[in-house]
């Protein structure tokens, strides 16, 4: 039976950067998750009869409001849900079950790299049917529906059996618990040359993947050790626990850092990975170098005609604006188009969708390609795999001559977490007003050149987003990017970006934060981040 129920609105259900993200104490308020799903589906034409994949990475919550998705799609006229059993599915997974079984769409219950637990993170994301977020014109129609939504529909049918694989038809619509794992494992086989990996591991190369007591843990079990014969416990925290063990899922080096630390010990195995809660991030570590994001993106598509998937080579490269342009300089040389978009994967579904782009990535740990629209953490993992398979060399070897052909992006994050709303948002209000002022002035050795608010145009849609970050670029090509996160659930974080390019291969062997230091200390100034914040320093550096 069908019920409709009265409820009220809750003035706060504006998506972010990737979907709506609060305390799990949030979401158990009375209706606040039927709320959003009513709204999501009150913002969306045309599903009545199609599919609905549903799946989430496993955290506290996630099958409370699995269970409350599959009965509103059914009140409101799905035709079929699929869902992964256990309620598990990885954000690329489940972007590439929307695509492969041309679902209509798809819900994605996470917070990604955010903690969880009964009082930490949970959230909802709605994923549109070509695979990849919701872009803005839905996700503002979601929040202008979730202010005024006075009632929501659900059926009555008792609680599907999440944790056996098995297709019923419960109160007229097919509900369909899949294996989370085989159709992304399948699609990666086809992607790469896992011949090849499998001999390479086989030869003694040693891997360690830490799956953060998170999503990948299934995938890469499957993946690494069963399909490329690594060796048991290769891969480690591999079990999906609800509060991913008390731990950050975010691999980073603050969170990776027992990784870290055995990856720069002597008896390091070849390569380090990490992913994240939903596994769409991922942490590359080689023994004894740290590869940033930025510069994975850029090896990774300057390489990835190595691997079967590519061989015909990349139609261009997108990344995020606060991203290094060290892809950038791969795009120049390969004669590939290179596109700049505001943070949020969500802007790259454009470029793949009209095959401007075929690799996207982001300094905030994502990389991915056209194969979803999704960022793909494994996937990242396996490329490198593949072209460390084909190239035979060490990631040390791979990356040092990267920078010699193409000059290094020295480049580094610093995140003060946890700040005052007002005063992070009057930071970033007081530096929009001042730059007009900016260009010419001096920081030290530094003269700004140039000063902007980024404004990013669709090269596909036309549509136009503002205030998307500031930037200060200084003369001779430095820069620095402010900006606040759009993913966290504690007051602000102020996200400052430092890049500077050095050609000079004589020069690429400094400290990283030695080598940004004078635009670390601009940025301060320029900014005044104490005098804002009342904080000296960054809560994380990556
Ligand atoms: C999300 C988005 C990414 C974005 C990241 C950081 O990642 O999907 O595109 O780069 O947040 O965003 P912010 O700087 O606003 O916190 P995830 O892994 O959290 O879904």
């Amino acid at each position: 039976m069908i019920k409709t129920v009265s409820t009220t609105p809750y003035a706060d259900q504006k998506p972010g950067t990737s979907g709506l993200r609060k305390k799990v104490p949030e979401f158990q308020q009375p209706n606040y998750a039927e709320n959003f799903i009513q709204s999501i589906f009150d913002s969306l034409e045309g599903y009545q009869g199609k599919t609905l994949v549903i799946g989430g990475d496993g955290r506290y919550y996630n099958r409370e409001v699995i269970q409350k998705a599959i009965k509103m799609a059914a009140a409101n006229g799905f035709g079929k849900v699929m869902v992964g059993k256990g309620g598990i599915l990885s954000t690329p997974a489940a972007s590439n079950i929307i695509r492969k079984y041309k679902a209509f769409g798809g819900i994605i219950l996470s917070a990604s790299h955010n903690p969880g637990g009964p009082t930490e993170d949970f959230g909802i994301k709605y994923n549109i049917g070509n695979g990849g977020p919701a872009p803005e014109k839905i996700t503002d129609a979601i929040y202008e529906r979730s202010k005024v939504i006075d009632s929501y529909k659900i059926s009555d049918f008792p609680d599907i059996n999440l944790d056996r694989i098995a297709r019923e038809d419960v109160g007229g619509m097919i509900v369909s618990v899949i294996d989370p794992v085989e159709d992304y494992a399948a699609l990666m086989e086809e992607l790469f040359d896992f011949g090849a990996i499998r001999n390479l591991i086989s030869l003694g190369f040693r891997l360690n993947f830490d799956a953060m007591s998170a999503v990948t843990g299934p995938y890469a079990k499957e993946i690494f050790e069963i399909r490329l014969g690594a060796p048991d416990g290769s891969v480690r925290n591999f079990l999906p626990l609800p509060d991913f063990g008390g731990h950050h899922p975010d691999p980073n080096l603050v969170h990776c850092k027992e990784l870290y630390d055995e990856m720069m010990s002597d008896d390091a195995p070849d390569f380090g990975a990490a992913s994240d809660g939903d596994g769409d991030r991922n942490l590359i570590i080689g023994k004894g170098i740290y590869v940033t994001p930025s510069d994975s993106l850029a090896i990774l598509a300057a390489n990835a005609n190595l691997a079967p998937g590519y061989s015909h080579g990349i139609a261009g490269i997108a990344r995020s604006m606060p991203t290094s342009g060290a892809a950038d300089r791969v795009a120049e040389k390969r004669g590939v188009g290179i596109y700049e978009t505001p943070t949020g994967w969500k802007f790259f579904g454009n470029l793949l969708d009209a095959g401007m782009a075929t690799i996207c990535g982001e300094e905030s740990s994502g990389t991915g390609s056209n194969h979803v629209r999704e960022k793909d953490g494994l996937w990242a993992v396996l490329l490198w795999l593949n072209i460390l398979a084909v190239r035979g060399e060490s990631v040390i070897d791979i990356v040092t001559q990267h920078w010699a052909t193409y000059g290094r992006n020295y480049y580094s994050r610093h995140d003060y977490e946890g700040v005052d709303t007002n005063a992070a948002n009057g930071l970033i209000t007081a530096l929009r007003e001042k730059l007009p002022t900016l260009p010419g002035t001096k920081y030290g050795d530094l003269t700004v050149a140039a000063a902007d608010d980024f404004a990013y145009h669709d090269p596909v849609d036309k549509s136009v987003s503002q205030h998307q970050g500031i930037r200060i670029m200084f003369e001779g090509g430095s820069r620095v990017v402010f900006r606040l996160s759009g993913t966290g659930t504690t007051g602000a974080t102020l996200r400052v970006y430092i890049e500077r390019y050095e050609p000079d291969s004589t020069r690429h062997n400094i400290e990283t934060q030695e080598a940004l230091a004078d635009l670390i200390a601009a940025a301060q100034a320029v900014a005044d981040i104490k005098g804002h914040t009342g904080r000296d320093a960054p809560t994380v550096i990556t």
